[in-house]
């Protein structure tokens, strides 16, 4: 079913929640600010990767973007008007790092400095997250996260950024969707630094959760009051059959997909039957380092967007397993399912299987083919009711149990999206990248009517 053929959903309320439930809107530094070599920003794996031709489908980077960097006290008056009362940003590590065991760069520090006072005016509660993927690439050059020393550069760059901002940003998220960086971008090479090696991407994702533990600790001592989370991207799976090979093979994509990052991170370490199935691809592991990744934390982000069926696939690496396109079901233009229902059911599972404390939805949201009409509006209908589903789908998982004290919105603006560059629309603001006008979409009016409860 197309989502022009679907009823109008019932609209969630605002009062059906928690009253101080966290409302907000999530993007990432290298997605929205460009500036690229403003300031002393020195390059990223991304920089690097998209003047790689064929890497990013329109040729695209992020050199631009949405010119956050200087338009963004426009940008938080659209989330505060939009009644948000939380906005989660990334820092980008090469504004702050330009070479290796270099000096902090003041003019980076003073710019996330000035947006974190400008989210605070506007009452917006600013949480940060220290990696959402461009990593410098002087780091890249020396391994990347393959290397054990990048590890170390985090923490460093971990420490600056908290000791500068703790005072005032209170939550803190370590990575985004270790998952992406790992294996999109070091296995499938879909994205930076765009390396196919599984070995490699096993390493880098171990590196990212040790960083992740390592980083726990010092965060909460440079930060009084700190919550410090990390934030993954997961799916409900679904086998393509009730044949046991596919059956099987979901079971083995679940332990790569899911339990390789939750088990570690809740101190079950890597899943047993995972690591007998990649034999040498497993990741060196250091005394010391499952005991770091599991430390306790102060919440999980989940980032949801659309739930995924296996198949057994013969030879499919690495795990013999493929992931289908979805059938004739209801897709984005991501190609994506939309499957409301998938939220409530991945929050029920991971409720059941780690009872991890706090759950935030760090992410959701859906790109659609917008079009602005001679008006100048944008009815973007099947985002809104996008938005309006998975918050009812959210409301039944909190009613079931699950504690749920936050939902951030992907994403207040249209912006780069990756290997899509900026064919691929998710704001609930609209940006014409020709003159930088943001418009409010009919979803972004839609959530600001919610949440004003009007
Ligand atoms: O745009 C991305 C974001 O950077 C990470 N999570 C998924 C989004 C949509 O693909």
């Amino acid at each position: 079913m197309t989502t022009a053929n679907r009823p109008e959903p019932a609209a969630p309320a605002r009062s059906d929640f928690a009253s101080d439930f966290l409302w907000g809107c999530a993007t990432s530094s290298y997605q929205i600010e460009g500036a690229g070599s403003v300031d002393g920003r020195v390059e990223s794996i991304w920089d690097r990767f998209a003047a790689t031709p064929g890497k990013v489908r329109d040729g695209s980077s992020g050199a631009v973007a949405c010119d956050h960097y200087h338009r963004w006290p426009e940008d938080f008056d659209i989330g505060r008007d939009m009644g948000l009362n939380a906005y989660r940003f990334s820092i980008a590590w090469p504004r702050i790092f330009g070479e290796a065991g270099g000096q902090p760069n003041q003019k980076g520090l003073d710019f996330y400095s000035r947006l974190v006072d400008g989210m605070l005016e506007r009452g917006l509660q600013p949480w940060a997250t220290l990696y959402h993927w461009d990593l410098p690439q002087y780091l890249q050059d020396r391994g990347g996260w393959a290397n054990r020393e990048t590890v170390d550069a985090f923490l460093e760059f971990a420490d600056v950024m908290t000791r500068r901002l703790g005072e005032r940003v209170k939550h803190w998220i370590t990575h985004n969707e270790p998952w992406c960086t790992a294996i999109i971008g070091n296995f499938e090479g879909w994205h930076a630094p765009g390396l196919t090696d599984f070995k490699t991407a096993l390493q880098v994702a171990h590196h990212v959760l040790v960083s992740h533990g390592k980083a726990v600790p010092l965060i909460r001592a440079n930060v009084p009051d700190a919550q410090v989370g990390i934030a993954l991207s997961l799916h409900p799976l679904r086998a393509a059959s009730s044949k046991p090979e596919d059956l099987a093979a979901m079971e083995r994509h679940d332990g790569l997909r899911y339990r390789w990052f939750l088990d570690p991170l809740h101190g079950r370490g890597y899943p047993q039957a995972t690591l007998d199935a990649i034999g040498d691809a497993a990741p060196t592991i250091l005394p010391g380092d499952m005991e770091a990744i599991a430390v306790d934390t102060d919440f999980l982000g989940v980032n949801y967007y659309f739930p995924e069926t296996i198949a057994h696939a013969p030879g499919h690496a690495p795990l013999d397993a493929e992931v289908l396109p979805p059938g004739e079901v209801e897709t984005t233009a991501m190609g994506w399912e939309v499957a409301p229902q998938g939220l409530a059911e991945l929050l029920l599972r991971i409720e059941k299987d780690y009872h991890p404390g706090p759950i935030y939805i760090t992410e959701n949201g859906s790109c659609y083919e917008d079009s602005v009409d001679a008006g100048g509006e944008i009815d973007d209908v099947g985002r809104r009711h996008y938005l309006m589903r998975h918050l009812a789908s959210l409301r039944a998982a909190i009613a079931d149990g699950v504690p749920v004290k936050g939902y951030f919105a992907w994403s207040l603006l249209d912006n780069f999206e990756w290997a899509e560059g900026y064919l691929r629309r998710f704001g609930l603001t609209h940006i014409d990248y020709d003159t930088q006008q943001r418009t409010l979409k009919g979803s972004g009016k839609w959530y600001r009517s919610f949440l004003r409860q009007e």
